[in-house]
């Protein structure tokens, strides 16, 4: 049971960031780590989507065509400076993942591949020298092809039982340096990328998609479930949390149809917190399964255990906000739902509208449905940097993070309970979108272009100093 804390409050209600809050950054183990075949490590799901997320399935790496996750930022060989770097502008958390086939290259291996647990070992060990939790994500778009190819991936209920093998071997030999986990990135994105964020892959016999999808979330319950207990077990002092992709939706204007469609459309993302934090299905997806001929299957068991193991906290990105006007129908990119411009606001390179007020509503929000720690743990700006006589100016960068901080300040002083902040990307890394280098969301710049020239070398961006102040000062100048 949550126990409300005072000081805590009181602390957050005079415009304070609590002392123990988890300043930092992060990514994803696919995106920058590179070498993404040694050491006997096998072949993820996000490695077969060369041109990122909003392009399709390519299948296994062709030969003579570039690929730019391959090297990636080359951080598998140079993480040791870039914590340094990390270190420098005072982070307390990096998220990162795990990504699973450095562990289980094909993912139904009884037995782990020790490299890749070693590379984790060396790389945990690292951050905590240098005063820097690990927030670890266990599947970020990171599904072994071998899980996938053979088994069909989440719509097969086995991959629990995959899943869950991991878990417990990542638990055990990590209990005592990891005690932040989350257990799959933006796990909505099922609704609006089934492919890229659980393999699925649709097969020409299966006409009834919602069917295959619903499925296939409900294994991913029941795992993420087990993967709870385990961490409990094995972890009791660690925290272990859910995730949502939570940019957010309004209504286009006042129409009531538009109102109540832009709820249900909110909930389509909700429904899966609403899982794993509530532990149960909420009325209204009975309702779609039936509209949709769904009929889920479920073990003896299933329900009992997501009613138990729910999870500790909630992690979610937010990058901005979109409109949805009545009749619209319901589609996404990376970014979240895309609807209809918004006059009221201003638009990245890449046509995101940037949203801070929509972060404070989206925390109120959060944290009025749920009561659970809500830890913001992606939120940043893609922009295309110039380098100018080996420096790089990005005041816009500092505009987009000093707008939503200080938004993140008054939702603590609203009375929300924030964990943490971690900036998306704070080290430039290949966009999961569209699989470019040029959409850079860094304080620290990588040479390196959508072609894959460059040295690699890191160069600090202005916005580096300004992050840096930030967390020396708690929060107190922004
Ligand atoms: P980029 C949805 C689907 C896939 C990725 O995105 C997503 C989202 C966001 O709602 O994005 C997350 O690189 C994701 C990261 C990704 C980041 O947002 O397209 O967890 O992997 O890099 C930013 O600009």
């Amino acid at each position: 049971m949550m126990k409300f804390d005072n000081e805590r409050f009181n602390r957050g209600y005079q415009g304070h960031f609590p002392e123990d809050f988890l300043w930092g950054g992060a990514v994803a183990a696919n995106q920058c780590e590179g070498s993404w075949l040694a050491e006997g490590k096998g072949l993820d799901l996000a490695s077969c989507f060369p041109d990122g997320i909003h392009h399709q399935y390519r299948g296994h790496p062709q030969p003579g065509r570039y690929y730019a996750l391959e090297n990636a930022i080359d951080f598998y060989r140079r993480y040791k400076s870039d914590i340094q770097l990390f270190r420098e502008m005072g982070f307390k958390v990096f998220r990162t993942s795990i990504n699973w086939t450095r562990i289980f290259p094909q993912g139904d291996e009884q037995q782990p591949n020790e490299a890749g647990l070693q590379f984790y070992d060396d790389l945990f060990d690292e951050l905590l020298k240098n005063g820097i939790q690990p927030l670890i994500t266990l599947s970020h778009y990171e599904t072994p092809m071998g899980l996938v190819e053979k088994y069909g991936s989440w719509r097969n209920r086995k991959l629990i039982e995959f899943y869950t093998r991991y878990c417990e071997v990542v638990f055990t030999r990590y209990r005592e340096k990891v005690k932040l986990w989350i257990t799959f990135n933006e796990i909505n994105n099922m609704r609006r990328n089934p492919d890229y964020v659980a393999g699925i892959l649709f097969r020409e016999d299966e006409t009834n998609r919602a069917q295959v999808v619903y499925q296939a979330n409900h294994h991913m319950f029941v795992a993420n479930a087990k993967a709870v207990q385990l961490c409990r077990e094995i972890i009791p002092d660690a925290k272990i949390g859910c995730m949502l992709a939570s940019s957010n939706v309004y209504p286009n204007n006042c129409d009531p149809v538009a109102v109540f469609e832009t709820q249900d459309l909110r909930r389509r993302s909700l429904y899966f917190a609403d899982v794993m934090l509530r532990g149960y299905y909420p009325g209204y997806i009975y309702r779609q399964w039936h509209d949709n001929h769904c009929h889920i299957e479920m073990a003896e068991g299933d329900l009992p255990l997501i009613k138990q193991y729910t999870n500790d906290f909630l992690a979610f990105s937010y990058y901005k906000t979109t409109t949805h006007e009545a009749g619209q129908p319901f589609f996404g990119d990376t970014g979240g739902d895309i609807g209809t411009p918004n006059p009221w606001l201003k638009t990245s390179d890449w046509g995101w509208q940037i949203d801070p007020l929509g972060f404070r509503y989206t925390l109120n929000e959060l944290w009025d449905r749920y009561q659970v720690p809500l830890f913001p743990v992606e939120n940043g700006l893609g922009a295309a940097d110039k380098v100018e006589d080996g420096k790089i100016h990005d005041p816009y960068r500092v505009d987009y993070l000093r707008a939503h901080l200080q938004c993140l300040k008054e939702a603590i002083r609203d009375g929300v309970e924030v964990m943490g902040y971690a900036y998306w990307g704070p080290i430039d890394i290949v966009s999961a979108g569209t699989g470019e280098m040029k959409k850079r969301y860094g304080f620290i710049y990588v040479d390196k272009d959508n072609a894959g020239q460059g040295t690699l070398q890191r160069i600090k961006k202005d916005s580096f100093e300004w992050y840096r102040r930030v967390i020396a000062t708690n929060g107190a100048e922004l």
